[in-house]
C-alpha cells in the first residue's frame, strides 16, 4: 500500500493506523525480548499524524523524521519488511543494518532522514524545502517533530529561514507534552507554536492528532498551498503517547517514577484511542461493516507477520561493509 493519493479512503486511512499499531505491537514485544538492538521508539496513539499528513503528500514529496519514525515510514508507504530488517540490524534492511530504528530512511519514498538527534532534522528539512524551490521540481517538503524538540533553536532558525525564504515545507508538531519523562509545559515558556509560527509570518493551525480526518483534511489544503504557493505552514497536533518514552525493560522501569498520571492514561487509550474512534466512526456511518473491521485487523497480523520472518531470516551485515557508505572513498 502506498500513500501515493491513489487510494485515501475512509477504510485506507484506517488501514494504515492499524498497520501502525500492530508493526509497533511487533517491535515492543521483540525489544522487550533482547532480539532488537539499540533504542525502539514507538508511534502508538499517534498514528492518526502520520496517517492523516502523509495521505495528502505525494510519493515524490520529502519527509523528515525523527527518532520515533517508524509511523511516518509506514505513513509514507515504506515496505515494512525492509524496514523491520532495518530495526534488527540485518542486511535485508533499507539501510542495510547500518542505522537501526532512530535512522530508517528510504529515498524511494522520499523518506530523506531521520535521526536520533532532537531537533537536528528540522534544518534538513529546510534544505530540502529549499532544494525543491531551487530546482522547481514540484515537490514539497514535510518534517515531523515532537514538543521536547521545538524547544531546541534548530526550530526558531528554521522557521525563521523558512519564513523569509518562502520554502514549500510543512512543520508538524507532535505534541505529546513529554519529551522522556519531562513534562513540556513545565521548560517551556511558550507552548502556543501556533502563536509562533504566525509572529514568524506564517501559517499555522492547531488540530487533534486524534483525529485521522481533521488531519488528512488540513494537510491536503496546506499541501496545496505550499505547492502552489511555495509558502510554509505549520501544524501543532495534540496527541497522546501511549506507550513509554521508548521499548524494552529499562524504560518500562520509568513507570515508577509515576511523572505522568497512569489513570488518565488508561482511559484515553480507552476514548482517545485514533483507531477505535475511526472506526467507530465508520460503523456508525456505515462505511465500515464488523466484519471488514475485522479482516483489516487480520491482513495487518498477516503482514507483520510476514516481515517479522522476512527480518529473522535476513543475515547479520559482514564485518567487511561496517566502514563502508561512511566515509567518502577517494
Ligand atoms: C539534542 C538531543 N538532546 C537530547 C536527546 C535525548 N532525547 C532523546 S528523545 C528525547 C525527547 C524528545 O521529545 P520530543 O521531541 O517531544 O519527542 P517525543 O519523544 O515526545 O516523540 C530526548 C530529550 C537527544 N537525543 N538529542
Amino acid at each position: 500500500m502506498t500513500s501515493d493519493n491513489s487510494n485515501n479512503d475512509s477504510i485506507s486511512l484506517l488501514y494504515r493506523m492499524i498497520l501502525i499499531r500492530e508493526f509497533e505491537n511487533a517491535v515492543s514485544k521483540y525489544k522487550l525480548n533482547k532480539m532488537i538492538y539499540g533504542s525502539a521508539h514507538c508511534y502508538n496513539g499517534e498514528e492518526a499524524i502520520a496517517v492523516g499528513i502523509c495521505s495528502a503528500l505525494k510519493k515524490k514529496d520529502y519527509i523528515i523524521s525523527n527518532h520515533r519514525p517508524h509511523g511516518h515510514a509506514i505513513a509514507k508507504g515504506i515496505e515494512i519488511k525492509y524496514m523491520m530488517a532495518e530495526i534488527f540490524g540485518k542486511e535485508g534492511g533499507t539501510n542495510r543494518g547500518k542505522g537501526g530504528s532512530m535512522h530508517v530512511n528510504d529515498a524511494s519514498i522520499g523518506m530523506i532522514a531521520s535521526t536520533g538527534i532532537v531537533g537536528s532534522g528540522i534544518p534538513v528539512a529546510c534544505g530540502a524545502a529549499f532544494s525543491a524551490k531551487y530546482k522547481k521540481d514540484g515537490k514539497i517538503a514535510c518534517v515531523f517533530f515532537g514538543d521536547g524538540a521545538a524547544n531546541e533553536g534548530t526550530l526558531h532558525e528554521s522557521l525563521n529561514l523558512a519564513a523569509k525564504w518562502q520554502l514549500p515545507l510543512i512543520f508538524v508538531l507532535e505534541d505529546n507534552g513529554l519529551a522522556v519523562t519531562t513534562n513540556t509545559r513545565n521548560t517551556s515558556a511558550c507552548n502556543d507554536y501556533v502563536a509562533m509560527a504566525k509572529a514568524y509570518g506564517m501559517a499555522g493551525y492547531h488540530v487533534d492528532g486524534q483525529d485521522v480526518e481533521q488531519i488528512y483534511t488540513l494537510a491536503k489544503s496546506v499541501v496545496k498551498i505550499a505547492r502552489n504557493n511555495g509558502t510554509p505552514s505549520l501544524i501543532q497536533a495534540h496527541t497522546i503517547r501511549f506507550n513509554e518514552h521508548a521499548e524494552g525493560g529499562y524504560y518500562l522501569k520509568m513507570r515508577d517514577k509515576k511523572y505522568r498520571d497512569y489513570r488518565t492514561l488508561e482511559n484515553e487509550k480507552e476514548i482517545r484511542c485514533p483507531i477505535e474512534l475511526y472506526k467507530n466512526k465508520l460503523l456508525e456511518s456505515g462505511k465500515l461493516t464488523q466484519e471488514i473491521n475485522k479482516k483489516l485487523f487480520l491482513k495487518a497480523e498477516e503482514e507483520v507477520k510476514h516481515c517479522i520472518e522476512f527480518a529473522l531470516d535476513s543475515p547479520d551485515p559482514e564485518k567487511s561493509i561496517a566502514y563502508r557508505n561512511v566515509f567518502v572513498e577517494v
